[in-house]
């Protein structure tokens, strides 16, 4: 279930995703965290889609409403990126942002909000996550994305290439000690490149 907050970055919300650190190299972390349920809406914008995330995590109180209850923010707020959209073309962006647990077994039934809303489990998912700190834009955010694509190419790390996850865990409100990450979702096996590997003999 969603942990409270408890790693150094998770420090605006109450509840934030929890997962496995699988093993860490300096390029990048591999992370698995379990199945949960996410609320989410998909949205098809030429906006810098940062924007929305911020948004999405600058409601009062961070407080957001979804299927028209009120929830507590957790943390993080991811945004599914395609790889192949040209920056500044309309494209699809998926934003989920995870349900608090006392929403996990029961979520509430979707209404017609503005924006359609949608509950769905995000299965196990071992993913590879370079962070960075800052401010988080398009533009640094595809950077983030390139170097940690490098990266695993270097370390001939099997991920999905269709796209990767934009996850932010501060409200614009939060000027420093900024965190702010990249996911590409793992396939295969993970791979930690052999001097970091925990068991490593
Ligand atoms: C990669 O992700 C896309 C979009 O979520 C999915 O449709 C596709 O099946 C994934 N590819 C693999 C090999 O899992
Ligand atoms: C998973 C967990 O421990 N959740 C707790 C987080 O804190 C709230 C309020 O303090 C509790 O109600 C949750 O059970």
């Amino acid at each position: 279930s969603p942990s409270n907050s408890s790693s150094s970055f998770c420090s605006e919300s109450r509840e934030c995703l929890q997962f496995d650190l699988l093993c860490r190299t300096d390029e990048y972390e591999v992370r698995r965290s379990s199945c949960l349920k996410w609320c989410y809406a998909s949205i098809i914008t030429s906006l810098e889609p940062m924007k929305r995330v911020s948004e999405f995590l600058n409601c009062p109180k961070c407080v957001c409403v979804c299927a028209g209850v009120r929830f507590e923010m957790t943390a993080p707020v991811l945004v599914e990126v395609p790889e192949e959209v040209k920056m500044w073309e309309p494209a699809i962006y998926t934003l989920s942002f995870l349900l608090p647990s006392a929403y996990q077994e029961h979520p509430p039934t979707p209404t017609n909000d503005k924006v359609r809303l949608y509950f769905s489990d995000m299965p196990d998912m071992d993913v590879y996550v370079r962070s960075y700190g800052g401010w988080m834009l398009s533009i640094t955010s595809r950077l983030h994305a390139h170097l940690l694509s490098r990266a695993l190419l270097r370390a001939h790390a099997h991920f999905n290439h269709t796209h990767h996850y934009t996850v932010g865990y501060d409200s614009p409100l939060k000027l420093l000690n900024r965190h702010n990450e990249v996911w590409y979702v793992v396939e295969g096996d993970p791979v930690c490149g052999e001097e970091h590997t925990p068991d490593t003999h």
